[in-house]
């Protein structure tokens, strides 16, 4: 198994999408564990990161590293899902705050919980502090959860908290944070319930957020 995961760990370094979808598509058929392929992928990706930050990749390599990281996500999630156990554990309404388009870890974690049972309304990424706000508003959600991938924009979170506030819906829904930038500390300073340090940790502060976490 350790080598099937290395082997889509290195396509994904590679930045060879066709060889990624295909490891991929092959891991699934030969039975090995959706969330493990979705480990794998998220390592690969955090590899290209390290890359990044070492000059030996640019923007447009993390972009593609990017597009093929969806893509091989879109197969695999719904291979995660157990569809007798969606909706029962409450809605969360997710999305990466404003001015900030990362939503790879976002997407993650919102794969994470649908296969968690959670109903989730994903709303994107670069999300507005209103909108947040509206679709606590409508959608009722239990859970509001936002992620950061930019210290410049990580303030929004508290934006979200201090608008929810003001519009009398902050005691209706529990705040969850996430996010590179992101820390305990920083989402106790802001007033969130809870810090999701990865996507295995965000499914587990959301759990208990909704009554039945471990
Ligand atoms: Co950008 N980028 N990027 N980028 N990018 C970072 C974040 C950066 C750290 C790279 C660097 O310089 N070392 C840096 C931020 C520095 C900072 O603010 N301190 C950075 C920068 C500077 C930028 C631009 C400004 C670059 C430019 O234009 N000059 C620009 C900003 C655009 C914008 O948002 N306005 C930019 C653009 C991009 C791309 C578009 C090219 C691409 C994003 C593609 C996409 O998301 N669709 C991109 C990428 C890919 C990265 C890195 C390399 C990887 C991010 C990623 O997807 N990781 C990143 C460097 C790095 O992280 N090492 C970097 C994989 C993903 C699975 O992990 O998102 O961390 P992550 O999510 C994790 C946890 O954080 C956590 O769980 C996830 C998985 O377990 N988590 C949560 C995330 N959200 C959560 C929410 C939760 C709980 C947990 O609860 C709600």
């Amino acid at each position: 198994m350790a080598e099937k995961m290395l082997e889509i760990q290195n396509s994904l370094l590679d930045l060879d999408s066709g060889k990624v979808v295909a490891n991929v598509k092959k891991a699934l058929q030969e039975g090995l564990p959706p969330l493990e392929i979705v480990k794998s992928l998220a390592e690969g990706m955090k590899k290209v990161g390290e890359k990044y930050e070492a000059g030996e990749f640019f923007l447009p390599e993390l972009m593609m590293a990017g597009e093929t990281m969806k893509e091989a996500m879109n197969i695999v999630a719904p291979h995660l899902k157990h569809p007798e156990e969606i909706h029962r554990m409450g809605k969360v309404v997710l999305g990466t705050v404003e001015g900030d388009l990362h939503d790879i870890g976002k997407s993650l974690v919102g794969t994470m919980l649908r296969s968690s049972g959670f109903d989730v309304v994903d709303l994107g990424a670069d999300v507005a502090v209103r909108r947040f706000v509206e679709s606590v508003r409508n959608e009722r959600p239990s859970i509001v959860a936002m992620s950061a991938l930019l210290t410049s924009t990580m303030d929004k979170m508290k934006d979200v908290i201090d608008e929810l506030d003001r519009e009398g819906l902050r005691k209706s829904v529990k705040v969850l944070v996430g996010g590179a930038p992101i820390d305990e500390g920083f989402a106790k300073q802001i007033g969130a319930d809870a810090y999701g340090r990865d996507a295995m940790d965000a499914v587990r502060k959301a759990k208990r957020l909704a009554g039945s976490g471990e």
